[in-house]
């Protein structure tokens, strides 16, 4: 089941979807056995932007039949508390990590690369332009043309592999990938949320605090499927796919369509180990004959 990616070697296929597992927080619930049993064989981290962030106002979460609607806008310690206090004890995990950020203008963006690019606990970066719930980091993922000067401007800047997350809530993520691999990207991730609204059933008005959010969990996980599908055959670079895989077969259905790792999100809020699971009932699924 190992596999190298963007030249990072990784135990199996299975890594995080940024933002769904927060690796500070669970050492200190787990202690030592998340080291031991560390249910990624790859580590993404929630998104990091260059001054800190309160965040969307509450309520942030609304939970769905399949999946839920998250409004969190970011919350963040910002680029200089993250790397002094955040990125050292993540260079400790037992597996790469992978820093996600975003930036409200293309300097914003190569500030946090740039930055980034100097630290060697950092294997690869993930660069956020598709973020439903902040208006800027939407509109630089569904434009391929946004998406090229992005690019053009952060490649320079790091040697080390970039992965662009795109969004799914693009007229043509096919293009907006193709872009990407044009101007210099060494991976593409797919699906972010899909945009979505839930109503106060007592007032009829919006229930989360940003009106809006995203839209994760199984749900979602057929437009994924699609989605990858779409992407893997547009572009040669290798496809980090993901969108409400909960089990081993919805991993291997993204594997399928297209995609070279598999990002597990929603699910780990309810079983924290489902990385593990999910990679060890794909190896199963793998060794068996379809
Ligand atoms: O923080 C968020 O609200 C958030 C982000 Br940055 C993202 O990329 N996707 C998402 O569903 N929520």
């Amino acid at each position: 089941m190992s596999i190298s990616f963007c030249g990072i070697e990784l135990a199996h296929p299975i890594i995080n979807a940024s933002g769904t597992f927060d690796a500070i927080a669970a050492e200190r619930v787990f202690g030592a056995e998340l080291h031991e049993r560390f249910p990624f064989a790859a580590f993404v981290s929630k998104t990091v932007t260059l001054a800190p962030r309160q965040g969307n106002p509450p309520p942030r979460l609304w939970e769905l039949g399949a999946g839920m609607i998250n409004s969190i806008g970011l919350p963040n310690k910002g680029l200089e508390r993250f790397l002094a206090e955040d990125l050292p004890r993540l260079g400790d995990l037992p597996v790469p990590v992978i820093v996600n950020v975003m930036g409200f203008s293309r300097d914003e963006v190569a500030e946090l690369v740039g930055a980034l690019d100097e630290r060697d606990e950092v294997a690869a970066l993930e660069l956020n332009v598709s973020c439903p719930n902040v208006e800027s980091g939407l509109v630089m993922g569904a434009d391929p043309r946004e998406v090229e000067l992005l690019l053009g401007r952060v490649r320079p800047v790091t040697g080390k592999p970039l992965i662009v997350k795109l969004t799914p809530n693009a007229s043509d993520v096919g293009a907006v990938a193709r872009a990407a691999e044009s101007s210099g990207a060494s991976a593409v991730s797919l699906i972010n949320t899909l945009r979505g609204m839930a109503l106060d059933p007592a007032s009829g008005r919006p229930w989360l605090g940003g009106r809006t959010g995203g839209v994760s969990g199984p749900a979602v996980r057929a437009i994924a499927v699609a989605q990858v599908a779409t992407v893997a055959q547009a572009v040669e670079l290798p496809v980090v796919g993901m969108g409400g895989v909960a089990q081993g077969g919805d991993a291997l259905d993204l594997m399928r369509a297209g995609a070279d790792l598999v990002a597990v999100g929603t699910e780990s809020f309810r079983d924290p180990a489902a990385g593990l699971r999910i990679a060890s009932e794909l190896r199963l699924l793998s060794a068996s004959p379809a």
